[in-house]
């Protein structure tokens, strides 16, 4: 397989001043007719003209209206020799095949109706083109199709032309102004119903707002219409970014590779993250549609305003636009409530984003795909669409605000939209604008975007009590990384680190840094200070009393920090930090090394036990009535199975489930009554509301009754959840007190399972999570939580060709089910080894993904390790795509 090289660069051969395609629709083959006015790019002399494309049937070449015979058709491209020097009109003429189009990339048919996804590399699934993010162009697009079987025909921007064919099609043209590369292009035609909403932005203009779904889908659409309209006016808000097309469409299918897309004012969503109302939707649901509408409609600015250059530029769009998506969500959050019910809002979302980034991208930057979040090489750039690339991108982005504020942040943006609107551009360019409006040298800064790894930075302290001075030393470097990862790790970053003193009442103590020289009118109680060199040690002056210091306060840099903390002084920050992100972060530090111990223990076979003391301080969390429940849910929810075993140097999966079950008896058991209490407290009465407050209240109760159901005797625990699950008018309680019954045992859950299977049988998202539940259920010991997937497999709902049920089933087994997933047996990997050479063969990027979970096999104790291997080779030898080769090879070598 072919690796494409950053350095290798360069830019391209000829322009695109504009294209009109046709499109006569069906689903077997559809006819596309492309109509090029091409040009030689400045400086260029290029005789030949290379064209991608793939998977397509030519039938036809003309350059200025007469047939051009120089043609040459390869597997992935099309030449056209000796093209003029001059301007030239060229058109081609292509047939493919939407509906044996399984991989969901390029045009292809779900539930009748067709759709497109281009990004990254799917344009040229459609038609002969340019297909890279730096040839911009305005498109027109002519759709033609049957008028009974497609009577809704979409494209990008305006509608400018409607009318009738004969023999009952009829047509719809569309144009977009705005040059565009080919990645965003999208067509949608079919049988669909909109959602229908005008506003007027602040300059008085109005604007068409629809989300189009099936016909039965319709009042799920609401809670989608109203975050995009809170995207719109936020962007305004917080960046001034106003919505450029006279109307912005949102588009769902149940057919989708991901979670969405920025095609411009096109949107083309995975139902999952439009539908949704109370009876089949979560909480977590509701905020993954904010979030997600969020994020697709900023993208029109940053993404689509200003694009990428290539595609190792991907987080100049993507971690930008994340680290957007997570402000407003923040700021969605918060929105409304007392400043103490806002702060509390905000530090739970940030918990969660940065929960997410150490389970999952801290794991991926130790591993065999770690790459810089601009990445160097790729063989296939779907792969790419990382952890890496998206969420650490994200957390770069957010330094910038950490160091520059939100207006030096905001003048930055400014800048670069001054600089770069209509462009396609690099991340050097975007920390460029950064730089010049805040007058920084950001020279250093860059390494963010090209080293690989997760940065560790060890902190030692040192108080002077006669002196009253308080000395702390960091030091930063990586840890184990591949030679690939460590071949990028050059020199020491630039770390904001924010800090904070806490004195022995609990409170925080003024800080003033020793170079400073004077004292500053409002003392600061946390501070960020900046970490640039390898070790360097910072001076806290006028201390007057032996502090504890709050290490990286809101996690102001994604790196991993250690510190000689005793448990007491956990405790005590538990109990006391003022920075809700690092009194959660205590918690989180005090659970964890006791849960190493215990797995460390459960290996070798010794009895379990846990300090009281640390049962005591979640308990304080617990009753603490002061804290907002969302953020004690947090609180009470311990690291994951694969965060933990990820901490191990050679993991066990049965030790950290023994573990952290024990964890959670010892915590059930100590906090009976509390849990109890929790449960009966934060029942939230009154219509569904997914409003935040409301959330975290059913959040707390229902992790509440998650432990109750891990006593000793769960019988009232049962209970509950079966009072629960018949009493419950909305999706979340139902939810938990079905995966609560399963966490019981398979025959408290039976009557209710084949309950929800009726209940929602129609209904595609809602069957979804009744799939997952099963598959990440805990299981007894001994037994085989496999062979209910197996059956589970071969369930009439089920099937391989939709992303979202593949996902649910055998995604969730071999990704959220730890302890099942790595039987000792291998049971686990010889079912993952089958399913992915069976996706790869209808769908590689899906396959791609799940090929994935295994490549962390050299982590874990030798025997899984050689069962491992041997899975990966088995599926080395019988894959077809490229996707699924880079991850498996990588892994292996
Ligand atoms: N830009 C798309 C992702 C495309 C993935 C292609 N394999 C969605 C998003 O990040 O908004
Ligand atoms: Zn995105």
């Amino acid at each position: 397989s072919v690796t494409i090289r950053r350095v290798d660069y360069t830019p391209p051969a000829f322009a695109i001043d504009k294209v009109e395609l046709e499109f006569d629709l069906a689903p077997l083959t559809t006819t596309v007719t492309n109509r090029m006015q091409l040009r030689r790019a400045p400086g260029a002399s290029a005789r030949d003209l290379v064209l991608h494309g793939e998977d397509l049937e030519l039938v036809r070449a003309e350059i200025d209206g007469k047939p051009w015979t120089g043609v040459q058709v390869s597997t992935d491209g099309l030449t056209v020799s000796n093209v003029p020097e001059q301007p030239f009109e060229l058109t081609l003429v292509t047939t493919n095949r939407p509906s044996a189009n399984t991989s969901l990339s390029g045009l292809y048919v779900s539930n009748h109706n067709f759709f497109t996804q281009c990004e990254a590399e799917g344009f040229r699934r459609i038609t002969y083109f340019l297909d890279r993010p730096d040839v911009m162009t305005t498109y027109t697009v002519t759709l033609r199709a049957s008028r009974a079987d497609y009577p809704v025909l979409l494209s990008n921007g305006n509608l400018v032309e409607t009318g009738e064919l004969p023999d009952g099609r009829h047509f719809a043209r569309w144009h977009d102004p705005f040059p565009k590369p080919s990645y965003l292009f999208a067509l949608v035609a079919g049988k669909l119903v909109a959602r229908e909403q005008r506003i007027r932005i602040r300059s008085g203009e109005e604007k068409l707002l629809q989300v189009w779904v099936e016909p039965h889908d319709l009042p799920k659409t609401e809670y989608a219409m109203q975050s995009l309209v809170h995207s719109i006016e936020w962007d305004e808000e917080r960046f001034g970014l106003p919505l450029d097309l006279e109307r912005f469409m949102i588009v769902a299918v149940g057919d989708f590779n991901m979670g969405a897309m920025e095609n411009k004012g096109l949107n083309i969503f995975n139902t999952k993250y439009v539908l949704a109302d109370a009876e089949t939707a979560t909480d977590i649901d509701f905020s993954g549609i904010e979030a997600v509408v969020g994020h697709e409609y900023f993208h029109n600015w940053t993404g689509n305003r200003v694009t990428c250059r290539d595609w190792f530029q991907l987080s100049l769009k993507e971690g930008l636009t994340v680290f957007r998506d997570q402000e407003f969500s923040a700021d969605m959050a918060a929105a409304g409530g007392s400043p103490e019910a806002a702060a509390a809002a905000r530090a739970a979302r940030r918990i969660d984003d940065v929960r997410g980034l150490r389970q999952n991208q801290f794991a991926e930057d130790a591993g065999p795909m770690a790459h810089p979040v601009r990445p160097d090489s790729y063989v296939e750039i779907n792969n790419f669409y990382t952890m890496t690339v998206y969420e650490k991108g994200a957390e770069v982005v957010r330094m910038y605000q950490t160091l520059f504020g939100r207006d030096g942040f905001r003048k930055g943006m400014d800048l670069y939209f001054a600089r770069h609107d209509g462009q396609a551009v690099t991340c050097d360019d975007f920390r460029a604008a950064m730089a010049d409006a805040n007058q920084r040298d950001l020279t250093q800064f860059e390494r963010w975007y090209s080293q690989a790894g997760t940065p560790h930075v060890s902190a030692t302290a040192q108080y002077d009590a006669a002196a009253r001075t308080f000395d702390i030393t960091l030091t930063q470097g990586y840890g184990p990384a591949s030679a690939d990862a460590k071949a990028t790790q050059k020199g020491p970053l630039l770390i904001p680190f924010a800090i904070g003193l806490v004195g022995s009442d609990g409170k925080d103590l003024p800080l003033r840094l020793a170079q400073d020289g004077q004292v500053l009118a409002e003392p600061q109680t946390t501070r960020v200070l900046e970490l640039t060199e390898t070790e360097q040690t910072f001076r806290f002056v006028d201390v007057a009393e032996e502090p504890l210091p709050s290490l990286l306060r809101n996690f102001s840099a994604p790196v991993i920090v250690s510190y000689d903390y005793t448990d007491a002084q956990l405790t005590f920050l538990f109990a006391h930090d003022s920075d809700p992100f690092n009194r959660w972060e205590a918690g989180q530090r005090l659970a964890t090394r006791a849960l190493l111990s215990l797995a460390d223990a459960a290996a070798r076979g010794d009895a379990l036990s846990l300090d009281p003391e640390i049962v005591a301080a979640f308990g304080r969390v617990l009753r603490d009535s002061t804290l907002a429940p969302a953020f004690r849910e947090l609180a009470l929810t311990l690291p994951s199975e694969s965060y933990l075993a990820e901490q191990i140097e050679e993991a066990d999966p049965a030790a950290v489930h023994a573990a952290r079950l024990f964890f959670r008896r010892a915590l059930a058991n100590g906090l009976r009554d509390d849990l109890m209490a929790a449960y009966e407290q934060n029942r939230v009465e009154g219509l569904y509301e997914p409003s935040a407050v409301d959330a975290g209240r059913r959040g707390l109760k229902n992790v509440a009754l998650s432990y109750l159901a891990d006593l000793d005797d769960p019988d009232d625990a049962a209970e509950l959840a079966r009072a629960q699950y018949d009493s419950a008018d909305n999706m979340t309680e139902r939810s938990a007190a079905l995966v609560t019954l399963l966490q019981i045992g398979p025959s408290a859950a039976r009557a209710p399972l084949d309950d929800f299977y009726l209940r929602f049988e129609k209904e595609a998202l809602a069957l979804d999570k009744w799939f997952g539940m099963q598959a990440t259920r805990r299981g007894a010991p001994g037994e085989r939580v496999l062979d209910d997937v197996g059956a589970l497999m071969a369930h009439p709902a089920f099937s391989l060709k939709n992303p979202n049920r593949a996902r649910a089933l055998i995604f969730q087994f071999c990704m959220g089910n730890a302890a099942q997933f790595h039987a000792t047996d291998g049971s686990g990997y010889a079912f993952w080894a089958e399913q992915v050479l069976a996706l790869d063969a209808i769908n590689p990027q899906v396959a791609s993904r799940l090929a994935r979970s295994l490549e962390r096999w050299r982590k874990f104790t030798p025997a899984l390790r050689e069962k491992m291997r041997a899975a990966l080779e088995r599926v080395a030898a019988g894959v077809q795509s490229k996707d699924v080769r880079e991850v498996v090879e990588k892994a292996l070598a």
